[in-house]
């Protein structure tokens, strides 16, 4: 089938074309195959309409700062000379630095002298890190450049990139594993396949041709419901926006953690609204009172 035609099977039995997550994934995809002998596999990998600026991790980039203004074919950043990011060719060999949670859960970020392409940098990190660093404040950002600074390295990779493919099923992982040279064509080749042929990395391909596919089950939503206590002065029923902004923290709480692809939301009782209010009293117990109105 061609990969429109193949995603709409795939779709039609409750399932998508198939997501690979790590270069393990290929096992799976060999054990399905079998002793078919097939040249070429769609997977569910198709390039985007939009170019966007993501982290390694999958998280999504509302804001950029600090670029170079020399201008650089490329798709991957380094931070360079006095903090600027830069762009550069992702085939490029650099220092990088990796981050990971310590055992307070707090961030630590290392260096590591050893030159690689951005890719490879990332493949590293997640093997023996969490990821690539992620830089989303100003504090880690001079928390960063810093670390270069004691190492005397002023250029290396963090975890930036632009994406410009997406996976059918709408997940976010920005693991790639391109067949070397691949992808070579950015007009005509517009879907990606896999084959035996590549060690199952990947290329991209005309989508208008004919190939076998795989699909992946949609993986099961599950929801938790989860009670939170919040001290207020004032009924947050009737402030949507500061529900709303804490339903942010609570977001990139949970993705600082490393749990994305979760959606938070409020959910009110029957016939009762988001918070209900309650009063301490004085021997410590508490009453279901009223909540003072905001002015
Ligand atoms: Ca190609």
């Amino acid at each position: 089938m061609t990969w429109s035609e193949a995603q709409a099977f795939c779709r039609k039995h409750e399932a998508d074309l198939a997501t690979f997550d790590n270069p393990e994934d290929h096992i799976w995809l060999m054990e399905s195959i079998g002793d078919a002998n097939v040249e070429f596999i769609w997977i569910g990998l198709t390039r985007s309409a939009t170019e966007q600026w993501v982290w390694s991790e999958g998280i999504g980039v509302d804001k950029l700062y600090d670029f170079s203004t020399s201008k650089v074919d490329g798709d991957c950043i380094f931070m360079g000379p006095s903090g600027y990011w830069n762009v550069d060719d992702c085939s490029t060999q650099r220092v990088y630095v990796c981050e990971e949670y310590d055992d307070h859960g707090e961030e630590r970020y290392i260096l590591f002298n050893q030159s690689l392409t951005w890719r490879d940098a990332q493949s590293f990190c997640r093997l023996h890190y969490k990821d690539l660093v992620t830089v989303t404040t100003r504090a880690e950002h001079s928390q960063i450049y810093k670390l270069g600074q004691d190492h005397q390295q002023d250029k290396f990779w963090i975890g930036l990139f632009r994406d410009t493919w997406k996976w059918s099923d709408g997940s976010t992982g920005s693991f790639r594993n391109w067949y070397i040279s691949e992808p070579n064509n950015n007009t005509s080749q517009n879907c990606v396949v896999t084959s035996k042929e590549f060690q199952h990395q990947w290329a991209d391909e005309v989508c208008e041709r004919r190939y076998p596919f795989v699909c992946n089950p949609k993986p099961k939503k599950k929801s938790f419901v989860v009670k939170v206590r919040i001290s207020s002065d004032v009924n947050l029923n009737h402030l949507p926006a500061a529900r709303d902004s804490l339903l942010q923290q609570f977001q990139s709480q949970l993705e600082k953690q490393g749990v994305t692809g979760v959606k938070v939301s409020w959910r009110a009782g029957k016939n009762e609204p988001v918070f209900q209010c309650q009063k301490d009293k004085e021997d410590g117990s508490e009453e279901t009172g009223s909540c003072k109105e905001p002015n």
